[in-house]
């Protein structure tokens, strides 16, 4: 891939890593060809009535990366992957892996608006979709993007069908280096377009390996997906990718619901599996009137958004389980709880980072560090965290020290012990019970309605999702009929994601600004609800 795409991890750095036995020298096609000589016969995926041995998988990577190939998909190629939680995620990635070709991975709920934007942006090559997932006809959206193949797992209709690149002999392929970008993940974002995040082989493997020995993976681990596979908490960490690395198995569910989730827990004596804060209380209330053996469950992860210290001491006891708090972020930085930390520790902090390179710095707004256990913002640098954005040279100034530190965006303060402790959020996005909403890509699409003078989004309080999406806009013409119901069409027509689509609309005539004239959000969060 052309260099002026991402920013490297300077060499001094690479060295270090190295030496310390972080990065060592692994890729994601090797990845799986070990595990499949070691455990050729276990099952490493389960879905539904499918089991895929680690051969299974192994093979189909091969075959698949054929059947690609022989498309005109290349080495640095980009393919834009929006599958639902299913093997063939898993199969998709590994045959791009083989490839050397970077799978850019994208959400079920992503519609047009951002599918579009991905492809183009990345200049992607291929899209690969379901057929139908949630009464949702992914052909339909294919109609809408501009990209030379789709592929569709199912039925392909005009499209090429997963199942005829299956077919392939495998052919020999140029292995990619190890410090070679294998994929571009997906940024929570605060900016108006989404950011990508590419990650090396090198650094991703450290990552969920590393998570996989403080989550105590082995070969008898049964993790369950219950969140959407692309996402990076149940990717990485440690994640389907983790146990894969460790030998166990993966339960693979298309929903995280309890009516869903527990059947599965059952029948495959799942031992681990993550989840949002809001899907755990639903659990936790679900477990009490359950028939199913939930037994098994020795850990459940939470994170992705703040819980509740309340929450915390309730969740364990009501799923009979550990519980481990997870802070991460695709862009790299994640912090546990560990086995044997104090209980308190467990249900108070958001736990400490995987690796003893991960640094941390805490500061005030000019960039210098606040007194020991003082609240400021976070920022990063370590062996697995990014050092700039997919193609971003702009907003990577920002968005990183001169210094390559990455400024999460997050308000933490840490205690003695090195746990950290979100206390809150600096950057300008909505975390809707663990999905990321950037106010400005949301406000963009408000201003591009013809009846919009001005739009503002922000985060306002909510029980069970943590937080909610709240719109004020100022109408064009004062007295205009503008609903609520009117522009929820408008963003659902610009296909913009259904997430994405604010819960509440306020309709104001001026927004609040500050005394330099910016639009104040804590003036506007701060307004009484009147819808
Ligand atoms: C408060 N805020 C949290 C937590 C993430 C593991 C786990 C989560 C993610 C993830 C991930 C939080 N308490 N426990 O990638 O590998 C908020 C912070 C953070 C942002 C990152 C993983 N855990 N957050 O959530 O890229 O604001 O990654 O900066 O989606 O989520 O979001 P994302």
């Amino acid at each position: 891939m052309h260099t002026d795409d991402y920013v490297p991890y300077p060499e001094e750095f690479a060295r270090r890593y190295r030496a310390a036995g972080y990065w060592r020298d692994e890729t994601f096609g090797q990845m799986l060809r070990d595990r499949a000589a070691a455990h050729g016969d276990r099952i490493a995926l389960v879905s539904g009535g499918e089991r895929w041995t680690y051969r299974d998988l192994d093979r189909r990577a091969d075959r698949l990366a054929a059947g690609l190939r022989r498309l005109g998909v290349r080495a640095g190629d980009r393919v834009v992957v929006q599958l639902p939680t299913t093997p063939a995620f898993y199969e998709v990635c590994f045959a791009l892996f083989r490839l050397g070709a970077l799978p850019v991975f994208a959400l079920p709920a992503h519609r047009s608006a951002e599918i579009g934007y991905f492809c183009e942006f990345t200049e992607a090559v291929a899209y690969v979709i379901p057929d139908r997932f949630a009464d949702f006809d992914y052909r339909a959206l294919a109609a809408e993007v501009k990209v030379p193949h789709v592929i569709v797992d199912g039925d392909a209709g005009p499209y090429t069908s997963l199942d005829s690149l299956r077919g392939d002999a495998p052919v020999p392929l140029p292995a990619p280096a190890p410090d070679d970008i294998a994929f571009l993940q997906l940024s929570g974002g605060s900016t108006g377009v989404p950011k990508l995040i590419p990650r090396t082989h090198d650094d991703y493997i450290y990552s969920f390996r590393a998570s996989a020995e403080i989550c105590a993976l082995s070969e008898d681990t049964v993790y369950l997906c219950a969140l959407p596979a692309a996402h990076n908490f149940p990717m990485s960490s440690p994640g389907v990718f983790g146990t894969l690395y460790a030998g166990g198995r993966a339960v693979l569910i298309p929903h995280g619901g309890p009516d869903t989730a527990f059947p599965a827990i059952a029948a495959e004596k799942v031992t681990i599996t993550a989840l949002v804060p809001p899907l755990a209380l639903l659990w936790a209330d679900a477990a009490a009137r359950t028939a199913h053996d939930l037994s098994s469950l020795r850990l459940l992860q939470v994170g992705g958004a703040k819980l509740s210290e309340e929450a915390a001491r309730r969740i364990g006891p009501a799923l009979g389980c550990d519980l481990q708090q997870v802070f991460g972020m695709a862009e790299g930085l994640v912090n546990y709880t560990r086995f044997d930390d104090p209980e308190d520790t467990v249900v108070t902090t958001q736990g400490r980072p995987i690796s003893p390179d991960d640094e941390i710095l805490i500061v005030d707004d000019h960039d210098r560090p606040v007194r020991p256990g003082q609240t400021g913002h976070l920022l990063t640098r370590g062996p697995y965290t990014i050092r700039g954005y997919y193609r971003a040279a702009e907003h990577n100034r920002v968005a990183f020290t001169a210094d390559g530190h990455y400024r999460t965006g997050d308000l933490v303060r840490q205690t003695p012990t090195g746990h950290l402790i979100v206390e809150g959020r600096a950057k300008d996005q909505i975390n809707r019970g663990g999905e990321k909403i950037a106010a400005e890509e949301v406000e963009n699409h408000l201003l591009a309605h013809p009846a919009v003078h001005d739009a503002s989004v922000v985060a306002v309080p909510d029980t069970y999702l943590g937080e909610r999406t709240r719109a004020y806009i100022v109408p064009r013409t004062p007295g205009t009929p503008l609903g609520a119901k009117d522009l929820r069409h408008f963003l659902r027509e610009r296909g913009l994601a259904a997430y994405k689509i604010p819960d509440l609309f306020e309709f104001v005539e001026a927004l609040p600004t500050t005394a330099v004239g910016k639009i104040s959000k804590a003036g506007l969060r701060s307004l009484p609800e009147r819808t």
